[in-house]
């Protein structure tokens, strides 16, 4: 970082400028100017939406090279995980505002091994925007503590993210449980995270699987509301 970027007032950028100022501030693990950079993209009138895919998830997506080419390292990244949280907490109660009396209940976690959160955080906001009670587990979350809270809430929906590949298979450990205890007809399964695919999904035993926070939340209801018609059909 040079003195004029030192200077820099964000205000003073045009939107693309603005944009890619927040990429590498992002880069740098700024979690102030991402704060800031959110907030003056939300009054000049970009949506919730706008600003979390073109400023903070496309940021991420550059660390997420650098990171797997050995040019950035886990402290670093890290920090620019901190700093893209800083602009979820500002763009939280815009994704969860709702209107919607509550649609259903969902249990989510990040699995076993597991400490990637960010976009379980995401799918969790979007839910919530779209009227969904959410119970979040955390990261790093064993099938006892999956089933522990499935039992303690009665969900609709129990949610499982990975963002390893070694990490993924666990979902199944999950799925098998369920099957084991007799449990897993009671509950919408659905999985996401960045190496998962639809063939994983069904591989797992999942209900759905969903590329991003927006396709999950619009599964969630279309499965839920599915799921209400069925059951007032046994009736
Ligand atoms: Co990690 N990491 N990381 N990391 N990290 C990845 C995942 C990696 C792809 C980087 C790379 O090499 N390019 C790679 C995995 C390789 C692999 O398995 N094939 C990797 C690795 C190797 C590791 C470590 C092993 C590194 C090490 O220690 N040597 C280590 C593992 C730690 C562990 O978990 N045990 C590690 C650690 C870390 C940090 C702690 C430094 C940090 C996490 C901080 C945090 O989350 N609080 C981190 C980060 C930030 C990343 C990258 C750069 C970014 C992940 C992210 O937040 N993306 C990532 C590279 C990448 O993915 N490009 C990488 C943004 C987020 C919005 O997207 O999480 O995909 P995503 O979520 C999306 C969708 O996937 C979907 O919706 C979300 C929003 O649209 N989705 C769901 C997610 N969950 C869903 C659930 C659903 C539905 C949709 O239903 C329930």
């Amino acid at each position: 970082m040079d003195m004029f970027d030192e200077d820099l007032d964000l205000r003073t950028l045009p939107d693309d400028e603005l944009v890619e100022q927040m990429h590498d501030d992002l880069y740098d693990g700024l979690a102030d100017e991402i704060d800031e950079g959110t907030r003056i993209l939300l009054e000049r009138g970009w949506s919730a939406p706008e600003v979390l895919n073109d400023a903070l998830v496309e940021g991420m997506r550059i660390v997420g090279i650098d990171f797997r080419d050995g040019i950035l390292f886990v402290p670093e990244v890290l920090m620019a995980a901190n700093a893209m949280k800083a602009g979820m907490a500002v763009l939280r109660p815009l994704l969860a505002e709702t209107g919607a009396e509550t649609v259903g209940k969902v249990v989510i976690g990040t699995v076993k091994g597991d400490i990637h959160d960010i976009g379980k955080n995401l799918v969790a906001m979007m839910m919530e925007g779209a009227g969904f009670e959410v119970i979040d587990l955390g990261i790093n979350t064993d099938v006892e503590e999956f089933i522990e809270a499935i039992l303690e809430h009665q969900p609709d929906i129990l949610g499982m993210s990975a963002l390893l590949t070694t990490t993924m298979p666990y979902m199944k450990v999950v799925v098998d449980t369920l099957s084991d205890r007799g449990m897993r007809d009671d509950y919408i399964v659905m999985v996401g995270g960045a190496p998962l695919n639809e063939e994983f999904g069904l591989a797992v035993g999942a209900d759905a699987y969903c590329r991003d926070a927006a396709v999950a939340a619009e599964t969630a209801k279309d499965l839920v509301a599915r799921k209400r018609i069925l059951m007032s059909e046994q009736v």
